[in-house]
């Protein structure tokens, strides 16, 4: 009998300024701190994450771009120099990361078995992208366990969003069965942001916190609706309306991580916790976790 289950997901977005700000050994720009609000709901997640038994992280990147199906990082380890393109002033961080290979395996069988394209990524000089590395840094700083990186496909952008979408609950529902047939206990981070239009200039001092606001007040409405939905379990509603949303805040859910990870979830109906929202460079971005104990304990109480 199978004893596996996903124990935990988290929203975790990945802008670069955010590791920036916490000036980690490992990456080598230093920063005079900025988006706190954002920090400080990190630093919740971990607390309550520290309350939950997991082994293994799962992220899906959207920074991590495959064309042809949903990759899989399958080296036992990894290590190397990630920079990020857009902002090699902000992250320049030397990783070292061990991967769970079985899991990842699992999850390429079940996504065959569901018609999936799927690939397993072998080559030991791998360069990881950022989108992986910040959401894993800031869910889990120490790095002590191993993780599974999945890649963002381009069906959403090939085909359209509700096709990308229906592949990715194909991808969630794989993701489930192959951790539940290997026993793990999974902690799954989508790494990605909410409104995505952002500045297209930088300010002088990147962590000036006089200049950082949402790109505009339309962003903000679609960016709370989203969240609202969260917060009251109407995860179901969310995906009803997650096309619309994609298209209408360029939001950086086209590369499918949310979609991901709420059919990973099968689509909790108990309400999430939102840690923090707050911009980045102009974009919307919310740390927000689904923990099943603390949920669902939640649910049950409140009967
Ligand atoms: O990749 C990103 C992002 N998604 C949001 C904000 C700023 C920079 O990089
Ligand atoms: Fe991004």
């Amino acid at each position: 009998m199978s004893t596996g289950r996903i124990v935990a997901g988290a929203l975790a977005p990945h802008p670069p300024h955010l590791v920036y700000a916490e000036n980690p050994p490992q990456n080598e720009p230093r920063s005079e701190g900025g988006w706190e609000v954002l920090r400080w709901g990190y630093e919740r997640l971990r607390k309550d994450l520290a309350k939950t038994d997991y082994d293994v992280i799962l992220v899906h990147s959207p920074h991590w771009k495959t064309r042809t199906g949903n990759h899989l990082l399958a080296v036992p380890q990894l290590s190397g120099l990630s920079v990020d393109p857009i902002f090699p002033n902000l992250f320049r961080y030397t990783f070292d990361m061990k991967v769970d290979v079985e899991l990842a395996k699992a999850i390429h069988a079940e996504g065959q078995a569901r018609k999936l394209e799927m690939s397993l990524m072998e080559n030991p000089e791998f360069r990881v992208d950022y989108g992986t590395i910040i959401s894993c840094h800031l869910a889990n700083p120490a790095w002590d366990k191993p993780i599974v990186a999945v890649s963002s496909n381009s069906t959403y952008f090939d085909f359209s969003n509700e096709m990308g979408q229906d592949e990715m609950a194909r991808l969630g529902e794989a993701t489930r069965a192959a951790i539940e047939q290997t026993g793990r206990k999974a902690l799954l981070l989508a790494s990605c942001s909410l409104s995505h239009r952002h500045f297209t200039t930088e300010s002088e001092l990147p962590e000036d916190m006089s200049k950082e606001h949402i790109t505009h007040h339309g962003q903000y409405l679609w960016d709370m609706r989203v969240i609202e939905l969260m917060k009251q379990g109407r995860t179901r509603e969310l995906m009803d309306i997650l096309p619309d949303f994609t298209e209408q805040a360029i939001s950086e859910t086209k590369d499918g991580s949310l979609a991901w990870l709420l059919a990973a979830l099968d689509y909790p109906s108990f309400p999430a916790e939102v840690y923090g929202y707050g911009s980045v460079i102009g974009t919307g971005n919310a740390v927000v976790g689904w923990i099943q104990s603390i949920g669902t304990a939640n649910v049950a109480n409140s009967r």
